[in-house]
């Protein structure tokens, strides 16, 4: 079946957003409530298991703050945390997150050539208009995130959401990752994989991804086409 759509991940994807980016944007957050909560690199990668900032809180506090969840409100403290943290992170976009190498020319050159564009993502929507300059984002014909599915990656729902939207089978698409959470996600949609790990997720296990790239710098539209045809068009499993 011909290469129809890229489904893309955000988060470590089209952008290293992690350690510079949402991790600051949560410390920011935490001050601004009078917690003394503070996320340094270290325990950010062990967070980063656990996809979904409110889940993150969450599981940050089963293990280090466990009397938070003892409030009887704590959902909605979680949910009012995770409210300002985004908006630490939207004015941290503002100020600049610039995209992966080779990221914005495959965008432009994959519209070019007539793929569709996607983008299945854990991460809140409004994060996306943030990172994104309005002409990428534009590329973009469907754009799952956040909350729009109940269970976060790496169950398969925000990429099956995609593929609903996008009306196209999983053999039709290549989904593009950083994470094993995301491999996980995309692998049980059905999908092939790309990966680009970052340093949080170098160390991953990656079995089963399509092809593993130091970025997308170099990746073209012909390429991409070819391994897709790997994947799909023969029986070799890939
Ligand atoms: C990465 C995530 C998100 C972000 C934080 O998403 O797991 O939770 O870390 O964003 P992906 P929120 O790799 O799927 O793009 O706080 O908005 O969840
Ligand atoms: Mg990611």
């Amino acid at each position: 079946m011909k290469l129809q759509a890229l489904i893309f991940d955000v988060d470590g994807t089209l952008a290293d957003t992690e350690g510079d980016g949402h991790r600051l944007a949560f410390n920011a957050a935490f001050a601004e409530a009078g917690l003394v909560w503070h996320w340094d690199p270290a325990l950010y990668g062990e967070l980063l298991a656990v996809t979904g900032g409110k889940e993150r809180i969450r599981f940050f506090c089963a293990r280090h703050a466990p009397e938070f969840l003892q409030q009887t409100d704590v959902a909605a403290r979680i949910k009012e945390l995770h409210a300002a943290k985004t908006r630490h992170y939207v004015a941290l976009c503002a100020q600049g997150i610039p995209l992966r190498p080779g990221v914005e020319q495959l965008l432009r050159e994959a519209r070019a050539a007539g793929l569709r564009l996607a983008i299945a993502t854990t991460t809140t929507a409004e994060n996306i208009d943030a990172l994104l300059a309005p002409d990428l984002r534009a590329l973009f014909e469907t754009v799952g995130a956040g909350d729009t599915v109940p269970n976060k990656k790496p169950a398969p729902d925000i990429y099956l959401w995609a593929l609903a939207q996008l009306a196209l089978p999983a053999a039709a698409c290549l989904a593009l990752e950083d994470s094993a959470n995301g491999l996980k996600s995309a692998f049980a949609a059905g999908l092939a994989t790309v990966i680009t790990p970052t340093d949080y997720t170098r160390d991953h296990d990656f079995s089963g991804a399509l092809a593993r790239l130091p970025n997308l710098g170099g990746v073209t539209v012909p390429l991409l086409r070819h391994w897709h045809g790997l994947a799909y068009d023969s029986d070799k499993k890939w």
